[in-house]
């Protein structure tokens, strides 16, 4: 077995610079920080830190619209353009108002002209704030996820992305939840196009990947598990994530959820990554792709649910235990001392076994 990391310091040109809950702007918690401790882990791990090749747009435009690309590319420009900054003297892009699906039935969707009404269109929160750099990072964040899997497609056993932004709320028109691009998606997908086999993604980020499973919510040959906390019990992203979506059309089977109260500790957060791993295991995939999210740990402030090191370190037996190639991409994980641990408990058992 070998494990082998991607991770760059373009990351830093990402500062949300806080979120606006509830109308009010407070301190976010996916903040540069956690980029820097995640190299520090790895190093002090001694594992092998590489840097990303570009790949373009082509694996992007693969999974995402070309519209809100395009619009992710612009708007911090346009935002500043528009005076936004001055007056009122909002310094990130941030929504105020939403096409909601029922105001727009009769006509259709035609684009505003204004862009402070652009920045509703394809954000589904007010707490995924745009800056200077938020584009030219996400990008550098999948560039991460796409060199990983190049060094599966090379016969590496394991890699891992250690990348922020995170991406799995971001779908195919839409992102929110602290994610623009979509980087374990626009992996599988590269994987596919490779012709790596089926794809097998398990997302164990305390969060419903809403976007992921938006994405392959109709395809047979991208499986899509994930062990969240309830939406129904109040827990973001709130209207997906629930125990019976279970995919469409040729994807019809392909997708389990599996919400978990909060409080749930070690028994019953593994328990359930075990049943996503057998369900994994049972669409027989080539490649497994891993929405690593640490923010299940109990010291986590945006989840609810109470998982320890151990945990994590369980988690990580059951995944490797898949015995399938794996990338594994960083999603969540707030708690910046828990943050290295926990993530590197998932990954020692892909490393390198050490004989006697
Ligand atoms: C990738 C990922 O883990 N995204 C999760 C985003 C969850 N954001 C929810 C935002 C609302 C809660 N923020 C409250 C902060 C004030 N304590
Ligand atoms: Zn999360």
């Amino acid at each position: 077995m070998s494990l082998v990391a991607v991770w760059t310091a373009e990351h830093r040109l990402h500062d949300p610079d806080g979120e606006v809950w509830l109308g009010v702007r407070v301190p976010g918690s996916e903040v540069p920080e956690r980029g820097e401790v995640l190299r520090r882990a790895l190093e002090e791990a001694g594992v092998e830190v590489h840097e990303p090749t570009p790949h373009g747009r082509e694996s992007i435009l693969a999974v995402h619209d070309q519209g809100m690309v395009s619009y992710l590319e612009d708007a911090y420009r346009g935002w500043v353009e528009a005076g936004y900054t001055e007056n009122p003297g909002q310094n990130r892009v941030v929504p105020y108002v939403f096409p909601h699906p029922d105001a727009i039935a009769e006509v259709g969707f035609r684009l505003p002209a204004s862009r402070g009404a652009l920045a509703g269109v394809y954000c589904m929160d007010t707490a995924t704030l745009i800056g200077p750099g938020t584009f030219a990072a996400a990008v550098a964040a999948v560039d991460c996820a796409l060199t990983a899997a190049d060094m599966v497609l090379n016969g590496a056993d394991t890699a891992y992305a250690a990348v922020r932004p995170p991406g799995h709320h971001a779908g195919t028109t839409f992102f929110g939840g602290s994610c623009y691009l979509n980087n374990a998606a626009i992996a599988a997908q590269y994987l596919i196009d490779a012709g790596a086999g089926p794809v097998g993604i398990v997302d164990i980020d305390a969060h419903h990947g809403n976007g992921t499973q938006q994405i392959f919510y109709r395809r047979a040959e991208v499986s899509y598990a994930s062990v969240h906390v309830d939406p129904d019990r109040g827990w973001f992203p709130h209207f997906l994530g629930r125990g019976d979506e279970r995919g469409a059309g040729p994807g019809a089977g392909a997708n389990l959820n599996l919400p978990l109260p909060p409080g749930t500790g070690d028994e019953g957060w593994v328990e359930a990554v075990k049943r996503a791993v057998e369900f994994t295991a049972g669409r027989n995939p080539e490649v497994v792709v891993v929405s690593l999210g640490v923010d299940p740990g109990a010291a986590d402030p945006e989840s609810p649910l109470r998982v320890s090191n151990v945990g994590f370190a369980e988690a990580g037996e059951l995944l490797a235990g898949l015995g399938t190639p794996a990338i594994l991409v960083q999603e969540g994980g707030y708690d910046l001392d828990s943050l290295g641990p926990d993530v590197m408990a998932i990954l020692t058992p892909f490393r390198p076994r050490r004989l006697g």
